[in-house]
């Protein structure tokens, strides 16, 4: 088994989370490198993209969150085999990606008007049209899972998206959007919250930081 260093930043989500979990679930050992925002700035230009995640295997560094999670996925049975259902797959994670390299840039709106009327923009255009799509998606794929009627990357990626946007972290969203557009997705996110492994570990994450 090679030697696996995942580099993230020190909360329970963004694009490092389903890499974490991948691994999680599939009991493979690996360290959890988790870098505090503070120390960022400085830590930053140590990466090839200035970017986080960063992947090290047995010292070779990997980057591009759906790359890694791709190659997890292939190290825990977390990936289809099949061409269409891997292509199923890769779908559904690049439609979360692009929907979040849409929000990002709002966090640094400065001004809060602003921000609210960018936000209220993106709900009422981008995040409604991308919810109603994997919600469709999810449902020609079976309705309880984006791919294989198994749990795979997808899941994972979708999962961490949609509890952010219900976590009410990012102000001016709406809690309950998912509920209002793409009511499967919140059923989704109870379906893959349960999964043993996944509840055990946020119990663990909950009592570690208590
Ligand atoms: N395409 C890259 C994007 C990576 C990315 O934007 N990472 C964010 C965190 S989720 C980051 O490093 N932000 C800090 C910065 O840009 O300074 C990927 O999918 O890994």
């Amino acid at each position: 088994m090679p030697k696996l260093k995942l580099t993230y930043f020190d909360f329970d989500g963004g694009r490092g989370e389903s890499i974490r979990l991948a691994l999680v679930i599939g009991d493979i050992p690996f360290e959890d490198h988790r870098i505090p925002i503070s120390e960022w700035p400085a830590y930053k230009d140590r990466t090839p993209l200035r970017q986080v995640p960063v992947m090290e295997i047995d010292g070779e560094i990997i980057t591009q969150s759906n790359t890694i999670n791709r190659l997890v996925g292939k190290m825990t049975g977390l990936y289809p085999d099949d061409a269409l259902q891997a292509a199923y797959c890769d779908e559904t994670m690049a439609t979360v990606e692009d929907i979040v390299s849409k929000i990002v840039p709002t966090f640094f709106i400065e001004d809060e008007e602003e921000k609210r009327l960018a936000r209220e923009a993106l709900t009422a255009g981008p995040i409604s049209l991308y919810l109603g799509r994997l919600e469709t998606l999810l449902v020609q794929r079976g309705g309880n899972y984006f791919t294989g009627n198994r749990l795979s990357v997808a899941d994972l990626k979708v999962f961490l998206w949609i509890r952010n946007l219900n976590s009410g972290i990012l102000d001016h969203i709406p809690t309950d959007i998912v509920e209002r557009v793409a009511p499967k997705l919140v059923e989704h996110l109870e379906r893959i919250s349960a999964q043993p492994k996944i509840a055990a570990y946020y119990q663990q994450r909950a009592g570690d930081s208590e």
